[in-house]
């Protein structure tokens, strides 16, 4: 399962630079009504010390999709506007990487005369606002139709669907509403754009630069909805992936740096696709698997193999911290910590698993 991260933001506040540093694609695309899309491994701490103690000879991370939109601006919402193909890219990602200008450079044109970082994600907020209200009254105009026709399920969507559309008369996005486990449900195939998870970059004006008071605001945005900020500065990040691992570990230190930023923000990405991680290791390879957070143990061993979901009888399972304080296995199974879990358990980040099942 990889799942898709769509980095978004306000024309030229260096979107494809931070695609650049993440991916190391070297793609240029001022200009480009297209996005670009690269595959990356997700960069887990885990894997190392387990490599280690079972001698593995392979190693299969993580994975995740992530696709470099052109920049949105007021008013792309339009109909027929340019926005409308950017707002279809929008909607097939599972989560926002939203990048944000947070430094002065008259040098470097801006949407706006100003840097203000809270009026740029609002901007692009109100934008797929805009584009959900839509999606969200023709949903009601589909289920006031058969309400009428006597319904009762879509008698019951409606009152939900109602409640998601006067969130969005105020302006507020959907993923900040606090909707209920029903209003969800109501409005779960209008993928709503503004419902999708989403992390901020800070996009400073260079590595050797310091947070200013637009990251601060910019944080400060952030906290209150819950959602991380990683701070970066895409144009050197991305030259510094152009080079070879070598010359990037001098540069860096030139820099007064131990690596880049680009392993936190991935990670940070992956977090914010709400996923849950759990690992195979033995002699033959380590493997990080993904499931969606909830998933009980026959799910997520079908994710390994269809066979293993279909003929579940167990799964057997050690913390990762408990495998390594212990040492191995065996110490892990004498401390009675290896623990036997049904297809009722649910499985959670960091579980090191074998799963016994019927051929
Ligand atoms: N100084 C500085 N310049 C940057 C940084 N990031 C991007 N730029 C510059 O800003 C300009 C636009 O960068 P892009 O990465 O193409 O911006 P974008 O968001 O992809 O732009 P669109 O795709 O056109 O919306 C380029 O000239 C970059 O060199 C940065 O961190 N520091
Ligand atoms: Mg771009």
């Amino acid at each position: 399962m990889s799942l898709t991260c769509g980095v978004v933001g306000l024309p030229g506040v260096g979107k494809t630079c931070l695609f650049n540093a993440i991916t190391a694609a070297g793609v240029t695309s001022v200009g480009r009504e297209e996005a670009n899309r690269a595959v990356v491994s997700v960069p887990d701490y885990r894997i190392d010390p387990l490599v280690k103690m079972y001698s593995a000879p392979k190693i299969v991370p993580a994975q995740m999709e992530v696709v470099d939109i052109p920049g949105l601006k007021a008013g792309s919402t339009a109909p027929n506007g340019r926005g409308s193909k950017l707002l279809a890219f929008i909607k097939d990602v599972d989560a926002i990487i939203h990048v944000v200008r947070c430094f002065d450079d008259p040098a470097l044109a801006h949407e706006y005369p100003t840097i203000d970082p809270p009026r740029d994600v609002e901007t692009i907020d109100l934008e797929m606002v805009a584009a959900d209200h839509q999606t969200v009254q023709n949903k009601i105009e589909r289920l006031a139709k058969k309400a009428k026709a006597g319904d009762n399920e879509a008698k019951r969507d409606l009152e939900g669907c109602e409640t998601v559309k006067t969130g969005l008369d105020s302006g507020t996005p959907a993923r900040k509403l606090g909707l209920s486990e029903r209003d969800i449900q109501a409005i779960a195939d209008c993928n709503l754009m503004s419902l999708k998870p989403v992390m901020y970059v800070a996009n400073l004006k260079s590595v050797a630069e310091g947070e200013n008071a637009y990251v601060k605001a910019l944080d400060k945005l952030a906290q209150a909805e819950g959602a991380e900020v990683i701070t970066v500065a895409a144009r050197d990040e991305a030259d510094i992936a152009q080079l070879d691992p070598t010359d990037q570990a001098v540069f860096l230190a030139d820099l007064g740096l131990k690596k880049s930023s680009m392993e936190r923000l991935i990670q940070a990405a992956y977090r914010t696709l709400g996923l849950v991680n759990f690992l195979t290791a033995g002699p033959k390879e380590v493997h990080v698997w993904t499931c969606r957070t909830g998933s009980k143990a026959p799910q997520a061993a079908g994710k390994i193999h269809s066979d293993m979901e279909k003929g579940f009888i167990r799964m057997e399972v050690m913390t990762y911290d408990d495998l390594i304080g212990l040492g191995s296995e065996a110490a892990v199974a004498k401390a009675g910590k290896l623990r036997v879990e049904g297809k009722d358990y649910v499985v959670q980040d960091g579980d090191i698993v074998v799963i016994r099942f019927n051929k």
